[in-house]
């Protein structure tokens, strides 16, 4: 007759109890969704609409220079998604916390305050973008705003972000790491090695999930065994909070929780930010995996734009108000486009330079 297996529990009879007591559950208060959004001032939401604003813009006119070939490579829009970088990086503190993120990244540098005009002339590769011109769309970084890039390898900025929270750690500076990845990444194996050290380390990082429903082609529904995605932690105890990122208010109000969480030591959070990009994949998607009536009825319904200017009106701003920053925004972008067209391209030998970091 076959043994039936010891089963695996904790009690104290259990063999495994008895070589190594099971883990206290060290999270045991979980963080809640908090059920309010953020209160806004004034201030704030302008600077909200501001940003996104920015954004969508500059995303807009990123479109049209790829058009005209004045951009090369890759080239992926954040339009749609302005909510979740502009709501979350609103809560950090720049040249402390660090931020690092995939290859859809322009929204996020902008959402850290780098100069537009640096951004497009990487877009355009000159010597005066913010990678010297060399990096291009997937692969811009900055330091001294502890933005971490830009990657285009699927999930490598978890495990890299991972680093980045050890790093706050080890150095003990008080800073916490966000690490943005899609909804696609989620599925890469190196995300939960990652979540499993984070944990046990209880290393200062938050990660989000953007859950843009799309991973190229392929809908989250149809590659996700658990497509619920806050709950991906679960099994590391990393607790996660489902987010509406189309609603910077609620991103704002998540964001602070998971701060706090992280902040006290209890170790890493997971946000996932339920959002939508309007545009294909990349600029050569054509999208022909949804219909038009999903992506309309998404803009008409849960617009993150639309949506901070119903506060706005309701806060008392007028549209002249409104108008103005609109036309602001318009001239702020004009100008990264000219000096995107304007500035030189790299000199040649450039192409040596930036390859290793010491002499082999
Ligand atoms: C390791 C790896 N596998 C595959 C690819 C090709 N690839 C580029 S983007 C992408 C989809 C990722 O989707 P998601 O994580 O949802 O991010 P989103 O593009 O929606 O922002 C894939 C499969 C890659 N760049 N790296
Ligand atoms: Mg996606």
């Amino acid at each position: 007759m076959v043994k039936p297996a010891t089963p695996r529990t904790r009690g104290k009879s259990s063999a495994r109890s008895a070589a190594a007591p099971a883990r206290p559950d060290h999270n045991e208060a979980k963080p809640v969704l908090p059920t309010k959004d953020y209160d806004a001032s004034k201030d704030e939401l302008l600077e909200f609409y501001r940003q996104m604003t920015l954004i969508r813009r500059f995303e807009e006119k990123a479109g049209q220079l790829y058009g005209l070939g004045l951009i090369g490579g890759f080239c992926h829009l954040y339009i749609g998604q302005e909510a979740v970088a502009v709501g979350i990086q609103s809560a950090l503190t720049p040249g402390k916390d660090s931020v690092i993120t995939g290859y859809r990244d322009h929204g996020h540098m902008l959402a850290y305050g780098i100069d537009p005009k640096l951004i497009m002339a990487e877009l355009t590769g000159r010597a005066a973008g913010i990678s010297k011109g060399k990096g291009g769309s997937m692969h811009m970084f900055s330091v001294e705003h502890k933005f971490y890039g830009g990657h285009g390898i699927v999930g490598a900025q978890v495990s890299l972000g991972t680093g980045l929270g050890f790093a706050h750690k080890y150095n003990n500076d008080g800073g916490v790491c966000v690490a943005y990845f899609g909804d696609g990444a989620s599925n890469q194996g190196q995300v939960y090695e990652s979540f499993n050290m984070a944990e046990l380390w209880k290393l200062p990082i938050i990660y989000v999930i953007e859950n843009n429903q799309y991973a190229m082609g392929t809908s989250v529904n149809r590659s996700s065994a658990e497509d619920q995605l806050f709950r991906r932690g679960e099994s590391f105890r990393i607790p996660g909070l489902q987010v509406n990122g189309m609603d910077v208010l609620a991103v704002r109000a998540a964001t602070e929780e998971a701060l706090k969480w992280v902040k006290s030591g209890k170790g890493p959070i997971l946000l996932e930010m339920k959002t939508y990009r309007y545009r294909g994949h990349s600029m050569s998607d054509p999208a022909k995996y949804r219909s038009r009536e999903e992506v309309q009825e998404m803009r008409e319904k849960s617009d993150p734009i639309e949506g901070i200017r119903k506060h706005l009106e309701a806060a008392g701003i007028s549209a002249d108000e409104i108008k103005a920053i609109d036309q602001d925004i318009r001239k702020i972008v004009n100008e990264s486009a000219d000096f995107a067209e304007t500035s030189p391209e790299p000199e040649g030998a450039e192409l040596y330079t930036d390859v290793l970091v010491e002499q082999y």
